[in-house]
């Protein structure tokens, strides 16, 4: 059965704001406390997802999460009403505050982590939510996460939908930002390739020393288990721990993949050449053809230069007018603000690589705080009854396109700074966005608010 991969975009929220909440993400830090335009943050995303729906790719929109997280500020002894809880935490510890209202979800890459039907035995596609331990603000998604995965992917029969990991470091978790699948066309069985920080029970060295591993080979090793996958179509690989200490906190900051193309910076892994043998073995071993590997050179693109302009954090598209394996890149305008990167793209264009066309996006807002095109999309390979089984009102058309605008018209703020976190009519507005958003994307109620 023809499959394709659809991209699952994260809607941003109204509360998408600077916490400075991920050590290790170095825009992260370098944008705390500046203040955020929410608007224009969904807008931009919006603008990205409508244009690749234009472009005949099949787009779809994950709902965000409710913030602030009022049963997580309970659990941890604020009471009160709503509005009494967020005006004690605004007082008593203003980053809590700022952890429980952040956007975060926003960057589907960590919702979860998936593998299509053809890659499992029992033929249904599998879903994991990730923990995401590492950094608090962002363990307090995966409920919900799976929540609104169920209600995006609403069939038993072709869905099957896991817990998150035990939530400990040990099985730290970030889903498919450390994930790739390989594969010759979607509908055959590909290769998996998880890619972790460090490992969680013998504590083997090298380990980063400055930043997190947030991903652990335990934590991937487990999802292949829960999804059923052969130990000859899984490759795990470690990412260099100095990497990781330059700012690559999930390595689709360093690498990204499609179809049978593996882009990466020269310093992405521990071991590249076996990483690349490996691979290219497991795709022999699944009867798929020859991997390409494009490989970046350091003296040409910088690590640094990689984690400022966010060169692997773009998308490698098969676009539906490109013929014979032939892809497009979506890059953020950084790529094109940066000598090196820039220069290193055009040089790709002209080559003779899988790479054609070059797609960029204003995604400033959501750049700032460490989240590229890669960030906020979950790739989901699917066959055409699986097409037919998603929630349909998820699916990006000219039509919720321009009932998405309107919505982010009427309720987003345009500028959010940290003291308007303790603002209580800004919680009131936002479950009134989040309220009317169930209807728009025929949710049910993946909410625990009443409005
Ligand atoms: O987990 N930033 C996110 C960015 C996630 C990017 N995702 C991928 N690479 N796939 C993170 O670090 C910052 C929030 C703040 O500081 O307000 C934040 O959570």
């Amino acid at each position: 059965m023809r499959a394709l991969e659809a991209n699952f975009d994260g809607l941003v929220g109204p509360t998408h704001n600077y916490g400075g909440l991920s050590y290790g993400n170095v825009a992260s830090s370098n944008n705390s406390a500046r203040p955020s335009n929410p608007k224009q943050a969904a807008q931009q995303g919006l603008l990205k997802m409508k244009s690749l729906h234009d472009l005949g790719m099949l787009q779809g929109v994950l709902a965000p999460q409710s913030r602030p997280d009022l049963n997580t500020l309970r659990r941890l002894g604020f009471t009160g009403s709503d509005s009494q809880v967020v005006q004690k935490v605004a007082k008593k510890d203003p980053a809590l505050l700022a952890s429980c209202y952040s956007a975060s979800s926003m960057w589907t890459a960590n919702a979860a982590t998936i593998s299509p039907s053809s890659d499992c035995p029992d033929g249904r596609l599998h879903f994991t939510p990730a923990n995401l331990v590492n950094r608090f603000h962002r363990s307090i998604e995966h409920d919900t996460t799976g929540l609104i995965l169920r209600a995006t992917f609403a069939n038993e029969d072709h869905f099957s939908h896991h817990q998150a990991l035990p939530s400990s470091d040990h099985f730290g978790d970030e889903g498919a930002a450390n994930h790739t699948r390989f594969c010759q066309s979607y509908g055959k069985t590909g290769v998996e390739f998880f890619v972790y920080g460090q490992h969680a029970f013998n504590g083997q060295a090298p380990n980063p020393t400055k930043y997190p591993a947030r991903q652990s080979l335990e934590a991937s090793q487990a999802v292949a288990r829960l999804h059923g996958l052969k130990d000859e179509q899984v490759v795990f690989a470690q990412q260099n721990p100095d990497v990781i200490d330059a700012g690559v906190f999930h390595n689709d900051v360093i690498a990204v993949g499609n179809g049978n193309v593996s882009f990466y910076h020269q310093l992405a892994f521990l071991n590249t050449q076996k990483v690349n043998h490996n691979l290219q073995q497991a795709m022999t071993n699944m009867g798929n053809g020859k991997m390409q590997f494009i490989e970046v050179p350091d003296d040409q693109v910088s690590v640094q230069d990689a984690v400022t302009s966010y060169l692997f954090n773009s998308q490698l598209l098969s676009l539906p007018h490109l013929n014979d394996g032939k892809m497009g890149i979506v890059v953020p305008q950084e790529c094109l603000e940066n000598i090196k990167v820039s220069a290193y793209l055009d040089q790709l264009i002209a080559s003779d690589s899988a790479i054609e066309e070059i797609l960029v996006f204003d995604l400033k807002q959501s750049m700032s705080n460490g989240g590229g095109p890669a960030c906020l999309r979950l790739r989901v390979v699917l066959n055409e009854a699986e097409q037919a089984a998603v929630n349909p009102a998820c699916i990006m058309s000219d039509s919720l396109f321009s009932g998405l605008m309107a919505w982010t018209e009427k309720h987003y703020r345009d500028t959010l700074s940290e003291s308007d976190l303790a603002d209580p009519q800004l919680i009131t507005e936002s479950h009134r966005a989040l309220d009317e958003l169930t209807q728009i994307l025929d949710l049910g109620s993946v909410y625990d608010f009443q409005f």
